[in-house]
């Protein structure tokens, strides 16, 4: 077997399509979401990246040294990122002292479960979790005041060339994985479109 990351997209169009493409990003390119809407999801995905902060340090802890300088580089990324979230909900006027729902709690769940999973796994688990974001927000194309900043957050060419090191380093990892470990994988990279496209349902259907 050898499984890569361009093959998990190439086998799983579907489950990556509703992963990636969903009326709550086409209404923000449109201006036509609800700030009700947003504002569950700003404050929803704050609550998911502090838990996504910690996937990357237990990455980390996982590593093989020649990875440390992209992970390192990510962790740094997300320091500025959560406290970008503070400032936006701030400006909103949102309080992030908030119960995570149902999908981000279940999202944060499987994040916290891949620490028992090997590294090959974790490694491309965190690539599908970045690219999703990274396609999802630049496919649309450019978006509308206010929300151009956050499609630029990861729709950028800064943050599609870091994806695109942590597909190598995905793909590095898992060349070298057993079998076993790449269907874990495999079924790893469906469960993270899964989760991707509930949590977009869950901020669209807020009210
Ligand atoms: C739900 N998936 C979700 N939130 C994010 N911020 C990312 C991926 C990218 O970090």
């Amino acid at each position: 077997m050898s499984l890569n990351c361009q093959t998990l997209l190439h086998n799983h169009p579907q489950a990556w399509q509703s992963a990636t493409i969903h009326p709550f990003l086409e209404q923000c390119k449109l201006g036509t979401i609800l700030p009700s809407q947003f504002n569950t999801w700003l404050v929803q995905d704050y609550l998911f990246v502090v838990e996504f902060t910690r996937m990357a340090a237990r990455l980390l802890a996982s590593a093989p040294a020649q990875h440390f300088d992209i992970i390192l580089a990510g962790l740094a990324a997300l320091k500025d990122e959560l406290n970008w979230f503070r400032a936006k909900a701030s400006e909103r006027q949102l309080n992030l002292a908030t119960p995570p729902q149902p999908a981000c709690r279940q999202y944060c769940q499987f994040m916290e479960q891949l620490s028992t999973l090997p590294y090959a796994v974790q490694a491309t688990a965190f690539w599908s979790i970045e690219s999703a974001y990274n396609q999802g927000w630049r496919l649309p194309g450019p978006m509308p005041e206010p929300y151009c900043e956050f499609a630029d957050r990861w729709g950028n060419s800064g943050f599609t060339e870091y994806v695109q090191l942590l597909e190598q380093q995905a793909d590095e990892a898992l060349s070298l994985a057993e079998d076993r470990i790449q269907e874990q994988a495999e079924t790893t990279f469906l469960g993270v479109a899964k989760l991707e496209q509930a949590f977009w349902q869950m901020a669209f259907t807020a009210v």
